[in-house]
């Protein structure tokens, strides 16, 4: 069962559940984001265990999401904005210091929102690369134009060390499951742009309610 799971797997689906999250007044559907990360992590921990410190801390980041849409207010997490709204108009979020809410929605999105950054860098890179690319330095590049300024010494080396076990390009795009180099290509070049835009609305969000540095 596993193996014809692992078939239908493709990285396209994943990048659809992603852009599925925009609404028509560009609003962002957490059960879709939280859906599009399960994804990318599923896609993740097929590459090997080496990455399974950082699956463990996605996983975790996407449960607490999960547990606020379950929960008693669940409604108020429709959507990022609604979120936002709601947890700081009743004092949930830490806004200087870590304290009665670690596991506020704003701030465990705004951690999966900068890893968004990273995953657009990286794309992108792949998208562009030629064929003897390396992916561990595209990956390496994304992370340190990203993630690594808000990651400390010990976490940024363990990350580079895991990025040398990532696969070829070749190999990469096979696990990817879309078809071949060239639709991979294809495929990357229309999600791109959708990816960056959920990006960029969740930034300006963040922005506005000055909540891009919560502890
Ligand atoms: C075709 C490309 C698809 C690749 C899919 C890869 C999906 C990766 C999902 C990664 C999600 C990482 C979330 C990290 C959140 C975070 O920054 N957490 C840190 C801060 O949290 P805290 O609660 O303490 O404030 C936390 O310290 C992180 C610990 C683990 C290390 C995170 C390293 C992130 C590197 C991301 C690159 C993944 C490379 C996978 C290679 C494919």
């Amino acid at each position: 069962a596993d193996v014809v799971e692992d078939q239908k797997f493709s990285l396209k689906e994943v990048l659809d559940t992603f852009q599925s999250c925009l609404t028509d007044n560009k609003e962002i559907l957490i059960d879709q984001y939280v859906a599009g990360w399960r994804g990318l992590v599923r896609f993740m921990n097929s590459l090997g265990t080496i990455f399974s410190f950082i699956s463990k801390d996605a996983v975790g980041k996407i449960q607490i999401m999960a547990n606020h849409r379950k929960g008693g207010h669940g409604e108020q997490y429709e959507t990022v904005q609604s979120m936002v709204k709601y947890e700081l108009a009743h004092g949930l979020v830490d806004l200087t210091k870590r304290a009665d809410h670690p596991e506020s929605g704003c701030r465990t999105t705004l951690r999966l929102h900068r890893a968004l950054r990273w995953l657009e860098l990286f794309l992108e890179r792949l998208r562009t690369s030629g064929e003897d690319g390396k992916t561990s330095a595209m990956c390496a590049e994304a992370y340190n134009e990203s993630l690594a300024h808000h990651h400390s010494w010990i976490i940024r080396k363990a990350s580079l060390m895991a990025f040398c076990a990532l696969p070829g390009r070749a190999t990469f795009f096979e696990v990817m499951n879309v078809g071949t180099p060239d639709q991979v290509v294809t495929m990357l070049g229309e999600a791109l742009p959708l990816i960056a835009e959920v990006y960029q609305i969740t930034e300006e969000l963040y922005a506005k309610n000055n909540l891009l540095d919560l502890p």
